[in-house]
């Protein structure tokens, strides 16, 4: 070994520049190919793959015998000296003079790392951290990293500050359906279903612009391809602005995430066979009305109401007639949250939006009602009761600025960047109906 280290580069960092120089590299063993005085060991690490080539008489014969005791998968350091090699897949190969088994592989693996043998999506997430070696899958959680850091730059750059907000709650916020009840000590509580109530009570606070990223709850029953029923939540709140404006926050995040994952994934974004573009804004706004007369021309539609909520076949002809992002707004006051705010001269609609991709609703959000009088009366309007929300309604008796917001699913959002079936392949251990564990 060259000291005593067990790695001293990555193989992104190696280049044929480097023929003569002594290394160590290490990680698994993705392939060996053994042609008789001629093995191949292919060896990944986090950014890809490269050649280790031992040769008959050039390698130590002890080092034939590591080899051949090696399994697939097995985790290696191995020391050697480059070489440059035009047939090698990165233009070099490492010759090696000293391999240390770190940790054996047993074998039949639960998955093929190398792609050749498919697997459905249950068996990869059962083996999630063996799915997660594979070359086209660890890449969407590198842009998934890309796109948190591109939200905290873009909204840090507005003014917005990071919170953080209880999980463990008292009250539903979102409608009382989709809750997990727990135990909390001798009473009943809930999993929070989102930040909405307490970011709405810091606006009282005169922080004026926080967000939040972290995990909101949905006991929804949905076994669909975009429902979760753990999520992370990108939440915005901001004082002394409308919808409007908050809207414009929206689709710029989205529009710099786009930019920001363009910078600095193109490695991750071939690797998966993706081509992006950065969506032009302002985004195309909406009318829910217009939006229902579209889904309407479809047949499967042609029996929808005003009033009605637009759902996958609505979201599906809207999507394919619009074909990029846009808003949705002016919706029924009776379909949105009690703390929605209706317009003054119209209150049968309101200041609600919908974000959609042409594939997925990527976000909602609205201008909030701020007087404490018409709170009361949207909580009672909605059949809930106001006691429950004492604490909620505590922040808006004593000096609340009128304050907008709008909240983003960050697999949503990562499932439409990057063209997934399937919403489970955006989270790391997705969290459904049947699936608990790993
Ligand atoms: P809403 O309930 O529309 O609004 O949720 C906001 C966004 O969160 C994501 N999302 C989900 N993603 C996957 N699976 C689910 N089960 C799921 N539920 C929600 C979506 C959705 O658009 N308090 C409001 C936001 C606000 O007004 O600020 C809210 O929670 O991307």
């Amino acid at each position: 070994m060259t000291g005593t280290k067990l790695r001293t580069r990555y193989s992104k960092e190696i280049t044929p520049k480097d023929d003569g120089k002594t290394v160590t590299v290490a990680g698994w063993v993705h392939e060996i190919r053994d042609l008789g005085g001629l093995t191949f060991v292919v060896l990944r690490d986090r950014d890809g793959t490269m050649q280790v080539t031992l040769i008959k008489n050039k390698v130590k014969d002890k080092l034939f015998d590591v080899v051949r005791g090696l399994s697939r998968e097995s985790v290696v350091s191995i020391s050697g000296i480059i070489k440059r090699e035009e047939k090698a897949p990165n233009g070099y190969e490492i010759i090696p003079n000293e391999i240390l088994v770190l940790s054996k592989a047993k074998s039949p693996l639960p998955l093929d790392v190398t792609g050749k043998v498919g697997a459905d999506l249950d068996t990869r997430l059962d083996a999630r951290f063996m799915d997660l070696r594979r070359a086209e899958i660890q890449p969407v959680f590198k842009i998934r990293h890309h796109v948190l850091t591109a939200v905290r730059d873009f909204l840090e750059s507005k003014g917005f500050i990071e919170i953080q907000t209880p999980k463990i709650v008292a009250t539903a916020t979102e409608g009382g359906t989709a809750l997990f009840p727990i135990t909390y000590f001798e009473r009943e509580a809930f999993l929070g279903q989102s930040p909405q109530l307490y970011k709405q009570i810091m606006m009282a606070t005169g922080l004026d612009r926080v967000y939040e990223i972290g995990p909101i709850f949905r006991a929804e029953e949905h076994d669909t391809r975009k429902h979760l029923n753990e999520v992370t939540s990108i939440d915005v709140e901001a004082s002394f602005v409308t919808h409007e404006e908050v809207m414009s926050i929206l689709e710029e995040t989205v529009k710099h995430v786009y930019a920001h994952v363009l910078k600095h994934c193109d490695r991750e974004l071939d690797a998966i066979g993706v081509k992006l573009s950065v969506p032009k804004t302002p985004f195309r706004r909406l009318r829910y009305e217009k939006a229902l007369e579209i889904a309407k021309a479809q047949e499967e539609c042609k029996d929808m109401e005003w009033g009605d909520d637009l759902d996958t076949a609505a979201e599906k002809a809207v999507g394919e007639k619009v074909g990029e992002h846009y808003f949705i707004v002016d919706w029924p006051t009776e379909l949105k949250p009690y703390y929605v705010q209706p317009y003054g001269d119209k209150p049968e609609i309101c200041k609600a939006f919908d974000l959609m991709h042409p594939k997925v609703e990527l976000a909602s959000g609205s201008q909030r009602v701020h007087s404490y009088d018409l709170l009361v009366k949207r909580i009672k309007a909605q059949g809930l009761d106001p006691e429950g929300f004492e604490f909620y309604l505590d922040a808006f008796r004593y000096g609340m600025p009128p304050h907008a917001g709008w909240g983003m699913g960050v697999e949503r959002l990562l499932m439409s960047i990057v063209d997934m079936a399937n919403i489970r392949e955006a989270v790391l251990f997705p969290r459904d109906r049947r699936r608990l564990s790993p």
